[in-house]
């Protein structure tokens, strides 16, 4: 039967009702996705190429492991791994088992890790070696875990190679149960989890691949992390595998990287972030490899510019999608035959004929039509609430339920979506969202730091760029860039996260009701 999770908030009953008899719900769960021919490759990795069974034996194999090392329907576990086959194998495992993965990302460092385990009571921490200079094992071995796995060398810990064993008989998880946590942006202090039923993250992926036309001979290249939402499951990884088609994975968005492997597998859709687009319509011209398998690029993330998104087609030999999506719920795509205007100038239209999507102005007023709001969103796999979080669900979501995106939207007649821009506190990098609130809390630990206020600057390639505004102590000497990114690294603060740039002030602009007013301190140093 169905457990529900502590913390969790369940749609209403009336609604549960709704999106099972108008089939946005059934009965199928994480764990089924793979539905390719046995003998058609599912997986490309490094070195490895997996079939459709390789890849489900070794799941399965994984699954029992983990039932072994004591882990059980309903657990927790932080998993912290880059583009390989060990995450694609730990996610479908612990999916299979009813264990939901809370998915960090490979950038996330102790500050990060250590609150997602306590958050969530993980009882395991699966993650790599090393990344570069950093090495998980060492933080890993300081976590409130019962499990530390490896995937790579483990020196004393557990390898996820040892976590194997026979297949067994698997604990069926309820198609209601929370199947997987994602990572909000964030715009508190700390970040909030986002818990995915298995049939609202299905339906997600279900929905996405139809929209976005794959097929057994999608070929999807995934040069964003894997544990990020985009790459997931919209369609993303899932969607292939639930379709039978091929998933390579590519450690980077570099050309240097992908190109090879687009040429070498004929990619045929790939997923990115406006800087990977803009770097990749740089790179074709002095790069030499074929690329012309290429049929679907999506960008979103964040903003895509008209004028960009028009030079896809003649420079890239592919058709570009506009994606507006949420880890949150809510994914707005540019439809494949949509005119080309409305690609080209809008973040696309909601993917389900059951999302409900309101604009409204600072009053929660309804804007008139074509006007700019703030959009709130309701549906079949946006979120009621965040996980173990009701006093910032008390102001996240309406009464009624809807959630508050803090996204600046214009609705035009068709329905189609034009971000203008963001209410909420947060910096999006590139598609790397940095709460304002977390970072500036972060730097009022350091012990020159008097107050700190983060902005975001505009940036021709990555969207917006980091800048903290610092009051300094009477007395103290000013911290450089290069310090402060020290003492926030020591801190065991994502990199993302650091500023790219730091002002002094001695006082905030304030705005009428003395909040510090972000807007000024931006205009400042234009
Ligand atoms: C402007 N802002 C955008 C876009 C997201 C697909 C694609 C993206 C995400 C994602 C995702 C934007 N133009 N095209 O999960 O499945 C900003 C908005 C939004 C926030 C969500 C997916 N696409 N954004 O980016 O959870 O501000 O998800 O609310 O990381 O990114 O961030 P995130």
């Amino acid at each position: 039967g169905s457990m529900s999770t502590e913390g969790f908030v369940p749609w209403p009953d009336d609604f549960e009702a709704r999106y099972k008899a108008e089939g946005f719900w059934g009965d199928r769960v994480l764990g089924d996705v793979l539905r390719g021919d046995p003998g058609k490759t599912a997986l490309v990795a490094g070195a490895d190429r997996l079939t459709y069974a390789e890849l489900d034996d070794r799941a399965s194999r994984a699954a029992a492991g983990f039932l072994r090392l004591g882990l059980r329907r309903g657990d927790r576990v932080v998993v912290q791994l880059p583009n390989t086959t060990g995450f694609v194998v730990t996610f479908l495992a612990l999916v299979r088992i009813g264990a939901a993965p809370v998915l960090a990302l490979p950038a996330h460092r102790e500050s990060e890790i250590r609150y997602l385990c306590e958050l969530s009571e993980a009882r395991a921490y699966v993650c790599a070696d090393r990344d570069g200079d950093f090495d998980y094992r060492a933080m890993a071995r300081t976590l409130p875990v019962e499990y530390v796995i490896v995937d790579g060398d483990a020196q004393d810990l557990t390898a996820l190679s040892s976590v194997d064993a026979d297949p067994v008989d698997l604990p069926q998880p309820d198609p209601s149960d929370v199947g997987v946590f994602l990572l909000s942006g964030g715009t508190t202090g700390l970040p909030k989890l986002i818990p995915r039923t298995h049939r609202d993250y299905v339906y997600n992926l279900e929905a996405s691949a139809e929209v976005c036309g794959f097929t057994s001979a999608t070929v999807y290249l995934v040069v964003l992390p894997a544990a990020h939402n985009f790459a997931l499951a919209c369609p993303g990884i899932l969607g292939v595998f639930a379709n039978g088609g091929t998933v390579v994975l590519s450690p980077s968005g570099s050309p240097d990287d992908a190109f090879p492997l687009i040429e070498r597998e004929r990619a045929t859709v790939c997923a990115a972030v406006p800087p990977i687009a803009l770097l990749w319509l740089d790179a074709v011209t002095w790069q030499d490899e074929d690329i012309s398998s290429l049929e679907l690029l999506q960008v979103g993330g964040a903003k895509f510019a008209a004028e960009r998104a028009a030079e896809v087609p003649d420079a890239l030999g592919c058709q570009v999608q506009q994606v507006f999506g949420m880890a949150e719920g809510l994914l707005n795509y540019t439809r494949l035959d949509d005119p080309r205007d409305l690609v080209e100038q809008t973040q696309g239209r909601p993917l389900s004929p059951a999302d409900e999507i309101r604009v409204v102005d600072a009053d929660g007023e309804d804007v008139a039509p074509g006007e700019t709001g703030e959009l709130l969103t309701r549906g079949p796999y946006t979120l009621r609430g965040y996980y173990r979080a009701p006093e910032h669900n008390a102001r996240s979501f309406t009464p009624d339920g809807f959630y508050r995106t803090g996204d600046l939207v214009r609705r035009l007649p068709s329905g189609h979506l034009i971000v203008e821009g963001r209410e909420k506190d947060q910096i999006n990098r590139g598609g790397d969202k940095i709460s304002a609130e977390e970072l500036e809390n972060h730097l009022l630990a350091h012990p020159a730091v008097h107050d700190a206020a983060v902005v975001g600057l505009p940036d021709p390639v990555m969207g917006e760029r980091t800048c903290a505004f610092l009051i300094v102590r009477d007395g103290e000497k000013t911290p450089g860039l290069r310090e402060m990114k020290d003492f926030l690294r020591a801190r065991g603060v994502a990199a993302y996260k650091f500023p790219d740039r730091l002002e002094t002030t001695d006082a905030f602009p304030r705005t009428p009701v003395g909040k510090i007013s972000k807007k000024a301190l931006a205009a400042a140093v234009r």
